[in-house]
């Protein structure tokens, strides 16, 4: 029997199983292929950009390790590696762009000078890919954040080159959206704090809150762009205070009708993002995920099938509003091959929904409303041990990639050919 045929099977055994439970493998498959996922371009180069030759990550308190050979040098690299992942991840899904992987064309353009046309070969190149894409304002890694602040900064000047900064990226944004179609997700996030315990906790604040409307008050179209804020607890040099905490983006979002950004490693260790999905999906416009994997602290580790980003599918499924929730990847691993870091995460993130659309919700919920707690943690267990590998294994024929560890095979040869020829 050939391997397609097994699969074949072993999916028509699942969707029985799963059929007794009321779920409709069918109908999870469908909307699964509906949902994007977007693949963020800064684990191909650990956040290095090409805003210089050779350019590194430094500052913002964000830090890639590691020292895997073959990292993507030019954009001409980068897209070859990110073409390779996406033909191993099942679905269509979004590339999550970084303002400083412009293409200025070898001519250094400062942050505050960019505009659509130094993008418009990602743009191009997307569409050829049928992608949509999400962007972000690059707020780290230059001199006018080396000390720290940004938005926030206590000085006007310099607050006012990163304000122009954003009302830049957020039109190139909106080109992005028109041209691909669908809208591009412009998410803000800033390293701004203290090392040490401030004394005034207000002052960055009520600046950043001020500098983020000059930076929004242009009106574009949501059909185009939309804007999402992004909080942080703390960041290697910004351990005692960040401007941008978790409360200050959750008033700024509420109060502005924002997008939240939850990055999953941007709170303290035991607070879980899957559990503020529902609460704050009930007051603000939109939700962005940063979907990552903190170990210890915000380490941004390749994302892995755990209970947390079950949790977190579940609660994106489970809340009926996926039209407002956008979902998108965030760790930078320079420690293993680069590409199989995306695809690792990606595949996750795409089997962690499966699961969740493969849950009984309703027949749940019934159980829960009754009352009987007991039969409710019953069935969660037994749906864990359910093949929903099965189901998986057949989405990806059907999808027409790798069914299993296959993938690796093809990252493996393409390390082999191109990334090990890279000096
Ligand atoms: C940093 C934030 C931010 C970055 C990217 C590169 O802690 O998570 O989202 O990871 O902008
Ligand atoms: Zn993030």
């Amino acid at each position: 029997m050939s391997d397609s045929k097994k699969v074949e099977q072993a999916y028509q055994l699942a969707r029985e199983q799963y059929a007794e439970l009321g779920v409709d493998t069918e109908r999870a498959l469908k909307r699964l292929a509906g949902i994007p996922i977007s693949m963020h371009c800064w684990q191909g180069d650990d956040v290095g950009g090409f805003e210089k030759a050779g350019a590194e990550l430094s500052g913002g308190g964000i830090q890639a390790t590691g020292n895997y050979p073959g990292k993507a040098r030019t954009i001409d690299e980068l897209r070859a590696d990110i073409e390779k992942a996406l033909s191993l991840i099942p679905g269509k899904h979004r590339l999550n762009l970084h303002a400083s992987y412009l293409d200025n064309g070898g001519k250094f353009v400062d942050r505050d000078e960019i505009a659509p046309k130094h993008f418009q070969s990602w743009i191009d190149w997307a569409k050829a890919n049928g992608l949509g894409m999400d962007f972000n304002p690059t707020y780290f890694s230059h001199p006018k954040a080396a000390d720290g602040f940004t938005l926030s900064h206590a000085d006007k000047g310099i607050r006012e080159f990163w304000i122009e900064h954003g009302i830049a990226c957020r039109r190139i944004g909106a080109e992005m959206g028109k041209q691909l179609g669908s809208p591009t997700v412009t998410n803000v996030w800033i390293p701004d704090g203290y090392k040490d315990i401030p004394i005034d906790r207000t002052g960055p604040r009520q600046r950043l809150a001020d500098a983020l409307d000059k930076v929004f008050t242009e009106k574009i179209d949501p059909a185009f762009e939309l804007d999402a804020v992004e909080s942080k607890l703390f960041g290697i040099g910004a351990e005692s205070y960040t401007s941008g905490s978790h409360e200050f983006y959750l008033g700024y979002a509420t109060s502005r009708r924002k997008l939240l950004c939850l990055d999953a490693g941007h709170f303290h260790p035991t607070e879980m993002i899957s559990e503020k999905i529902s609460a704050v999906l009930m007051f603000v416009p939109g939700l962005l995920l940063h979907v990552s994997r903190p170990v210890r602290w915000d380490s941004d580790h390749v994302v892995i099938l755990d209970g947390e980003l079950a949790a977190i599918a579940q609660e994106l499924v489970r809340s009926g509003r996926l039209d407002r929730i956008h979902i998108g990847l965030d760790f930078f691993d320079a420690s293993i091959n680069r590409v199989a870091a995306w695809v690792i995460g990606m595949r996750n993130m795409a089997k962690a929904l499966l699961l969740a659309l493969l849950e009984p919700t309703e027949s749940l919920k019934q159980m829960e409303l009754a009352g009987d707690f007991t039969s409710r943690l019953a069935l969660l267990e037994e749906l864990k041990t359910l093949p929903f590998g099965a189901v998986w294994d057949y989405y990806c024929l059907k999808a027409d990639v790798p069914v299993g560890p296959a993938w690796l095979d093809a990252v493996k040869a393409y390390e082999k050919d191109v990334l090990s020829r890279r000096g």
